[in-house]
């Protein structure tokens, strides 16, 4: 192979060295038909996306269309990357924990109860509840309180639809999400790292929005069970904690509910908990953000948005001190 240094003093072979000639000659095509304008950047994106779409050979498949009123057009997260660096503390608390051990999860028979202040307390299956309402895939982003951000197409229905099922009581103002307690399945429920089993909520008209999704895939496919199989939540505007996964509980109450990180450590993480670029963290600035698989580990050189870009949600907070309520 012929080597040639470069400026820097680093030995780099030339890209038609490591590159099959049909494919580097093909490539060189491309970039002359960007240069002439002749590939709109919506392809652009969508050949960036191919990458991201090697899915599991083994998954079931869930596919719906694309909801265009929700379809973020940045480059999708690899699922490689959305499947092994994960937050699911059942499962150890290590990025790469839930990948390696979340098989123990057992997705099916699953359902959910739905009590509390509703007219029409019920217990749903999976198969109940997939058919319930139409399922579209949505492209959300989704910003962890850590510092980074994933780009990913989930498949699932407004929550919203659920609800309305259930028939909400008068009493009603918040909604309280249940994961799955079960030592055999959920290793790591041994730690104390958080009080079991882990709970989330939100203000019934949050609830009510229609970008909070109940979601029951990603990527055309069911949910890898790391990423909370078989059915979770996903609200774009709020840190990822609040996307409570394998739910199996869904409460109506009069009164806020507890959840699992304001009881860990309520001066970090408040019950609103949305994407605030202007509230940091106490042990660090919420400005700004790395992209998985795309940005260097200390590369937080993309600005956080308001509400994570979802200024749709602002309505809900009109006359709130979104620093009060954190
Ligand atoms: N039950 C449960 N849900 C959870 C968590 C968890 O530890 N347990 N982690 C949260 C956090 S911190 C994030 S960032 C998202 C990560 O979702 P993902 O792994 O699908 O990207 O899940 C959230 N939901
Ligand atoms: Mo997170």
């Amino acid at each position: 192979m012929l080597i040639q240094r470069n400026p820097n003093g680093i030995d780099l072979p030339f890209s038609s060295e490591i590159t099959p000639r049909a494919v580097f000659e093909s490539r060189r095509d491309f970039i002359r038909q960007i240069a002439v304008g002749s590939i709109a950047s919506a392809s652009l994106l969508e050949i960036a996306n191919r990458e991201a779409f090697a899915q599991s050979p083994t998954a079931q498949k869930l596919a719906a269309a694309v909801n265009p009123a929700y379809a973020l057009m940045e480059k999708k997260t690899s699922y490689k990357d959305a499947t092994t660096y994960n937050n699911f503390y059942e499962f150890g608390t290590d990025k790469a924990d839930p990948a390696m051990t979340a098989g123990s999860l057992k997705p099916r028979p699953w359902s959910i109860s739905i009590e509390g202040e509703i007219k029409k307390p019920m217990t749903l299956d999976l198969d109940s509840l997939l058919k319930l309402a139409p399922l579209e895939e949505r492209i959300y982003r989704l910003r962890c309180v850590e510092g980074w951000s994933m780009v990913i197409p989930w498949v699932g229905y407004s929550l919203s639809q659920l609800i309305k099922k259930v028939e909400p009581n008068s009493n009603a103002r918040f909604v309280e999400f249940i994961t799955l307690e079960d030592k055999k399945q959920m290793p790591g429920l041994r730690s104390p790292v958080l009080e079991w089993p882990y709970v989330e909520g939100l203000r019934l008209d949050e609830a009510m929005h229609p970008l909070a999704l109940l979601t029951f895939g990603m990527y055309g496919e069911v949910l890898p069970n790391q990423n909370g199989a078989p059915v979770r939540i996903v609200l774009p505007w709020k840190y990822g904690f609040k996307s409570a996964k394998s739910i199996v509980k869904i409460r109506f109450t009069k009164e806020q509910p507890r959840t699992a990180w304001n009881i860990a450590a309520p001066s970090e993480y408040g019950f609103y908990s949305n994407v605030n670029p202007e509230v940091n963290h106490p042990r660090w600035s919420q400005a700004s953000e790395r992209r998985i698989g795309e940005d260097g580990l200390l590369s937080r050189k993309r600005k956080t948005l308001m509400f994570n870009g979802y200024s749709d949600v602002a309505a809900l907070y009109a006359g709130m001190d979104l620093k009060k309520f954190f």
